[in-house]
């Protein structure tokens, strides 16, 4: 490529995502202004971006609107606009209809339409422009999630000089079911034109690693996949775990504050002080596993195993893709079962289940962790699970009980957990029953374990792993000025 391909390239470290870590608001009198959602993602990467001088590209959540890049606390951000046709088709269709559902193991049936993958394609493209134009000679670009997977191959064609890094947050699923895709083998050499693919698990990893074989049919080595270049040569592509996780100090530091214990005093108070406060917190997903909580929980005070006298159950489900039909669907669901069994079990004076369709601040989140004795995370396949790692994080009070899905990629390493397999209704409620009821000796035991795991493996860590294994394992080497 000649030189002046990256004529205004600026950018030793690029981040590129759907979403900017800023939203876009306008106020009721007309003013806007740029405001920051301080996601885990944003908590990593802001230190390494900060001393990189590193810029994000993505859209800034609003349809229809272009924006110059500007800077953000530090960083410069690069918007990327999208249509609204293009949110329909992009966004809503292939990623939250199509990929989200086959990814997730076909617990809703995916949906396949040619000018959802037309319009993702474009939209790829558009983000791996924005990138490219944006990059130094021999920049590092880290590509993140589902959205864009297309993205690493764009990239690599127009710039080969860059060093081009991919993090799946989402499963990677078996072949039996990736093959349903009508676009397999486009996604899977898109991802294929990065240098680093990560997962979260070493199962979604495995999963890719036999896609390509079975796909490609190229050599693979343990984590190494042998790319053709066309030229005769090949690239080594790596492919594996690096589970992500969470600011655990961070969130440790605001359960530590005097007022936040005192919220959590309180929301107990507001709920009548029952023995045993049990929570979930989710967005509203059919992953998550919802269902089968309420059914599990509803069955145990139908049997009287549980009184509403005694326990209640919180469960916060977060407005998630409203424009998406399943998951309309899937609210109305909940809220009849949730109003059902408040209907046969709650009393005057008890209410079975506390439902909350809100977001609430971090600080909130963190007083209902607190006044929760047993965490339920049960998940029919969840990239990570955060939540269950949040709620570890902040338990220094050694207390509560984790009760975890089998089907989290945080269950490979939270094994101190009470795991569960959620479609076993059964085994589900004697985990209930068990958590409910674990002296807290044991309690203390297991969440010293836990805790001791998350805050080896935060989020700091997990980037800083990354990145060294992009920058710095020997297979590539970054910079390198070509001809
Ligand atoms: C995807 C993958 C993977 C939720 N409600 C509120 C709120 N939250 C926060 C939680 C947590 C985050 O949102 C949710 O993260 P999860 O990991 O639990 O799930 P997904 O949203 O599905 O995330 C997942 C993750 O990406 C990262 O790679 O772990 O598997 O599906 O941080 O606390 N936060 C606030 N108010 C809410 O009402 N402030």
């Amino acid at each position: 490529p000649s030189d002046d391909l990256y004529i205004d390239a600026a950018y030793d470290m690029i981040v590129v995502s759907n979403r900017l870590p800023v939203d876009y608001e306008r106020a009721p009198d007309g003013s806007t202004t740029w405001k920051g959602s301080p996601g885990g993602l944003v908590t990593a990467l802001e230190p390494i971006m900060r001393t990189t001088e590193g810029a994000w590209v993505g859209w800034a959540g609003v349809a229809d609107m272009e924006f110059d890049p500007f800077e953000h606390d530090g960083i410069s951000i690069i918007p990327v606009p999208l249509s609204a046709d293009e949110l329909e088709e992009y966004y809503e269709g292939f990623s939250n209809d199509t990929l989200w559902p086959l990814y997730h193991d076909v617990i809703a049936p995916p949906s396949f339409h040619r000018e959802w993958w037309d319009s993702y394609v474009r939209v790829n493209r558009r983000f791996a422009e924005a990138a490219a134009r944006a990059a130094s000679h021999g920049a590092v670009v880290w590509v993140q999630d589902y959205q864009l997977q297309l993205v690493p191959r764009m990239l690599r064609e127009s710039r080969p000089d860059l060093v081009i890094g991919f993090f799946n947050h989402i499963p990677f699923p078996a072949y039996g079911i990736y093959s349903q895709l009508p676009w397999r083998r486009q996604v899977v050499d898109g991802l294929l034109g990065a240098d680093v693919i990560g997962f979260q698990r070493s199962a979604d990893a495995g999963n890719f690693t036999r896609a390509v074989r079975r796909l490609f049919g190229y050599a693979t080595r343990g984590t190494v996949i042998d790319v053709p270049d066309g030229n005769d040569n090949v690239r080594h592509v790596v492919a594996r775990h690096f589970p992500i996780s969470i600011d655990a100090a961070g969130f440790e530091e605001i359960a530590r504050r005097p007022e936040v214990q005192a919220r959590a005093k309180e929301i107990r108070a507001s709920l009548g002080d029952p023995k045993t406060i049990i929570l979930g917190v989710d967005r509203l997903d059919y992953t998550k596993g919802i269902r089968h909580r309420l059914k599990a929980f509803g069955e145990l005070l139908r049997d009287e195993r549980l009184s509403v006298e005694d326990v209640t159950l919180v469960q916060v489900a977060s407005p998630s893709r409203e424009r998406v039909e399943t998951y309309r669907l899937l609210r109305d669901e909940i809220e009849l079962m949730v109003g059902r069994l408040n209907g046969d079990h709650s009393t005057l004076g008890h209410q079975a289940i506390a439902y909350l369709h809100h977001g609430y601040p971090r600080e909130e989140m963190v007083a209902l962790y607190l006044a929760a004795d047993v965490m339920l995370v049960t998940a029919l396949r969840d990239g990570m699970n955060l939540v269950a790692k949040e709620y570890v994080a902040c338990r220094f009070d050694e207390r509560g009980v984790l009760l975890l899905s089998e089907f989290t990629g945080a269950s490979d390493e939270l094994r101190q957990a009470v795991l569960v397999n959620p479609h076993d209704i059964e085994g589900l409620k004697d985990a209930i029953v068990e958590a409910i009821e674990m002296p807290q000796r044991e309690r203390a035991r297991r969440m010293r374990a836990l805790r001791k795991r998350v805050r080896e493996n935060d989020v700091a860590n997990w980037s800083a792993t990354f990145l060294k294994t992009l920058t710095g394992s020997g297979i590539i080497a970054p910079g390198v000025p070509e001809g």
